[in-house]
């Protein structure tokens, strides 16, 4: 999806100019994919911008750097803080925002310990991740032929940037094969996640999804949707799925920040359900709508107000 330009990105410290927000070619993240990230979005509300479940993300992203051994040079309060300015000084109302950690020029080779840590937060307008037709109609999944991390070999529970060639590699095959996502096994041989989403089922009733240890993200959306579903009286699971589950689920979803909430069609060509986004679907992706906008007062604790 095109990027639309902005006027000023965060870095390390500083607002730079859009052009000017650049870096060397002997980057060590460029070369090795030492980086970890976020996505998050803000949406407009009734008193201005607000950004969702931003201290959640921020979490995360020092979680991810933890993990990596990356030493953030900015606490999370500032990084939190920096991401609300990028927000207010670019006059956005809505957007998605990247916060970028990365290993950055000087050093060369596989042991990072001594390079020097980046950070930089950029904001953009970004519309429907999966297209605004597959966001009222749903979308078509294809099981891909590449397996999720083993957890032994990438961390599930990071967001590092040289990790996503496994997502693009997916993506691209189901693209090819004229299908909207992939959904990625496990090594284990369950359902873990999509390229950049988790996902959900239906069975007789019951909402579904996979645990991290199926090598899935332990996504943002994932829980705020879980919280959702059980407020609207949904019993929830969290549990291993197999592939034929996915073959007779009555319902299925998508959902992460870019994605939202997104209805399934169809898996490997098996119709889902009616084909159409069925009831507990419909009933999850309009909550989650209204509770990102601030509109929905048990969910106000989900929304930073960038003013
Ligand atoms: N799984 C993966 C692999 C993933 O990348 C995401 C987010 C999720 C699950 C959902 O997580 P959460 O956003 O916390 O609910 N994917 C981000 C990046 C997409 C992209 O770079 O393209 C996102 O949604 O921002």
């Amino acid at each position: 999806m095109p990027i639309t330009e902005t006027e000023k990105i965060w870095m390390n410290g500083e607002m730079v100019p859009w052009q000017d927000a650049k870096i060397h070619v002997l980057t060590h993240g460029l070369h090795y994919g030492s980086g970890v990230f976020e996505g998050i979005r803000a949406y407009e509300t009734d008193r201005g911008p607000a950004i969702f479940r931003l201290e959640d993300h921020i979490r995360r992203l020092f979680s991810s750097a933890k993990i990596f051994m990356m030493d953030i040079p900015f606490s999370q309060d500032q990084v939190i803080e920096a991401s609300k300015s990028v927000v207010r000084e670019n006059n956005l109302e809505s957007c998605y925002m990247r916060p970028i950690v990365y290993l950055g020029y000087g050093e060369m080779g596989l042991n990072p310990l001594a390079c020097e840590v980046s950070v930089a937060i950029a904001a953009w307008p970004w519309g429907a991740y999966l297209g605004d037709e597959g966001m009222k109609n749903g979308i078509r999944l294809k099981i891909s032929s590449w397996q999720r991390h083993h957890p032994n070999a990438m961390p599930p529970a990071a967001k590092g940037t040289g990790m996503y060639m496994n997502s693009s590699m997916a993506k691209v095959e189901a693209v090819k094969a004229g299908y909207d996502e992939a959904v990625l096994m496990s090594a284990q041989g369950f359902v873990s996640e999509c390229t950049g989403e988790n996902l959900f089922v239906v069975r007789n009733g019951v909402l579904l999804t996979p645990p991290t240890s199926a090598g899935a993200l332990e996504g943002i959306t994932q829980s705020s949707v879980i919280r959702i579903a059980k407020d609207l009286g949904y019993e929830v699971g969290v549990e291993n799925l197999l592939r034929s589950d996915l073959y007779t689920a009555d319902e299925i979803f998508l959902c992460g920040t870019a994605a939202e909430v997104v209805p399934v069609s169809s898996v490997d060509d098996r119709v889902t359900g009616e084909g159409k986004p069925g009831e507990m679907t419909k009933a999850i992706q309009s909550m989650y709508q209204e509770a990102v906008r601030g509109r929905v007062d048990r969910y106000k604790d989900w929304i930073t107000y960038v003013g």
